[in-house]
């Protein structure tokens, strides 16, 4: 069962202390099992005994992707073979995919940071969780679905898709709370519009735990008026344990990353200098706890920035702001950088668009945006949607400082998303 809240507002001097002792015990467990991190650290100069304070920690060297995929299947595992768990894989949009294996006591702390992250949203055991998160090898339901039942809710282990179904379940058995990515999350307003206003009357969602990929606030307000929810932020990743890495509490102000199990840094990706406080750039992140197969420093990729100061609610572990995008997502289009959480942005401002866009990149470096138009829109008629088109194209343009195609689509034209939305499709030949 869901164990030590005190452990949320330890004071900060503590949760320090606890982050060193933790750090040493895991230098020297790597130094000893994993020869991978032997010969890292040898090439870094360092031993346990080198770390004597938390700043002792940019000594160590980064970890990347390319280290896990190298490393695959089991470069990486601290425990025998037979003493792992559970194993799960990430779901690398490219090349080999990474294998993440988990001890007992991993599986147990995934779920119980996963229980600590829903607890902080208000979730209790009174509640309904749907988790519409593909079960399998993806993190994102199991770890989840776990810590839901360490707080006593009963979960629905709905998987995603068959909205009909998702609907049904809702309604017979009071869903109170449903996990699910942004993506999945549109489609399945967009699928309660097309139901009208008596589908919703029944239903009792309270909340709705969105993540796995990043989304704008613009966004998060859709799915929010679309569901009648509050939505709260979900960031984790597998390499991580999964979801319940960094969760927004009640005061949906950032989310609290859980520093008695992680040390987080943020870094500039191209100088890999430590940026202060309110300052974006890439996440990396240090296990703490983890037994299978710990990671030191590991480049994340994601974009964030700490948020300055404490939390309204009196945890005491710092806060993510939301996640911009990746370092990898970013594209160079005629010599610009955009991220295509720049376009969502813009896009879903835009009254009359509806929930689902594509981004392709075409012949030397043309760019279009397709976007579908929202339900009631389609009786539009050519003119006003070409002056629409034009209008979102330079509301682009100030964005993102290069002016794309914009085409308008009917309702329901683009390829839905259960799982992670894939965004974009480059074919460029340059
Ligand atoms: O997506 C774990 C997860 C499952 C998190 C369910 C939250 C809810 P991966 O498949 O390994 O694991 O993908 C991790 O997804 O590095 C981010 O780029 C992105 N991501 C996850 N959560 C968020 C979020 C899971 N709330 C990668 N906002 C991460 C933005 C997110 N991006």
């Amino acid at each position: 069962m869901f164990r030590d809240p005190g452990i949320e507002t330890l004071g900060r001097a503590d949760l320090e202390r606890l982050q060193l002792s933790r750090l040493q015990a895991l230098v020297a467990r790597l130094h000893e099992r994993v020869p991978f991190y032997r010969e890292r650290f040898a090439e870094a100069g360092v031993t346990a005994a080198s770390i004597k304070s938390l700043a002792d920690l940019r000594r160590l060297p980064f970890t990347t992707s390319a280290d896990l995929r190298d490393t695959y299947p089991a470069g990486l595992l601290a425990v025998p073979m037979d003493e792992a768990l559970r194993l799960h894989t990430s779901s690398g949009t490219t090349g080999r995919p990474k294998a993440l294996f988990f001890s007992p006591r991993d599986v147990d702390n995934a779920a119980e940071l996963c229980a600590r992250s829903f607890v902080a949203t208000g979730l209790t055991a009174r509640d309904v969780l749907q988790n519409m998160m593909t079960y399998g090898l993806f993190t994102g339901a199991l770890v989840a679905h776990y810590g839901a039942e360490k707080i006593g809710c009963l979960v629905i282990p709905a998987g995603p898709g068959n909205s009909e179904k998702q609907l049904a379940l809702m309604q017979d058995f009071g869903t109170t709370a449903v996990h699910l990515t942004p993506s999945f999350a549109l489609y399945f307003a967009d699928f309660l519009d097309g139901k009208g206003p008596e589908a919703r009357k029944p239903l009792k969602l309270r909340r709705a735990f969105v993540g796995a990929e990043p989304y704008s606030v613009k966004t998060r307000d859709k799915i929010e008026q679309a569901l009648g929810v509050e939505v709260f932020n979900s960031y984790g990743l597998s390499e991580m344990n999964g979801p319940g890495v960094a969760f927004e509490c009640e005061k949906r102000a950032g989310m609290h990353l859980w520093e008695d199990h992680f040390i987080l840094e943020v870094i500039d990706p191209k100088t890999e200098a430590p940026l202060p406080d309110g300052e974006s750039g890439e996440l990396v992140l240090t296990t703490l706890c983890r037994e299978a197969m710990p990671l030191v420093r590991y480049r994340t990729r994601d974009i964030t920035s700490v948020v300055p100061g404490p939390c309204a609610c009196r945890r005491t572990h710092r806060r993510l702001a939301r996640i911009t995008g990746r370092a990898d997502d970013m594209l160079i289009v005629r010599g610009v950088n955009v991220y295509p959480q720049q376009i969502e942005h813009v896009l879903m401002a835009i009254p009359q668009v509806g929930r689902n866009y594509l981004i392709l990149l075409e012949g030397r470096d043309d760019m279009t945006v397709q976007a579908e138009l929202a339900h009631g829109e389609s009786e539009m008629n050519e003119e006003q949607r070409v002056l629409l088109e034009s209008e979102i194209a330079a509301r682009l343009r100030s964005e993102i400082l290069t002016k794309p195609k914009v085409k308008l689509l009917p309702p329901a034209s683009l390829p839905a998303s259960e799982g992670k939305a894939k965004r974009v499709i480059d074919r460029r030949t340059l």
